[in-house]
């Protein structure tokens, strides 16, 4: 029997920097990081509910300048 339903390019979202999910790190991601940013023990802006997903590094609930520090390690990959 043939399965007619396809899923191709399905978003994962959650990958790490890349906050408007282009498969890239750019520009427009540090744009994102730099609304993101809140520092040490503050949780990002509640109106963009993607900051912990795309930016937290190391998943302790902020976004702060380790996180930054690891997205600027990763600026500019693909
Ligand atoms: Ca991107
Ligand atoms: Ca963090």
């Amino acid at each position: 029997m043939l399965n007619f339903f396809h899923f191709s390019a399905v978003q994962i979202p959650g990958a790490f920097g890349d906050a408007d999910c282009d498969e890239d790190i750019d520009l427009g991601d540090h744009t994102s990081l730099t609304e993101c940013l809140a520092g040490a023990a503050v949780t990002p802006p509640m109106m963009i509910p993607d900051c912990l997903n795309a930016f937290d590094s190391d998943s302790d609930g902020d976004v702060d300048l380790q996180d930054a520090a690891a997205f600027w390690s990763v600026f500019g990959n693909p």
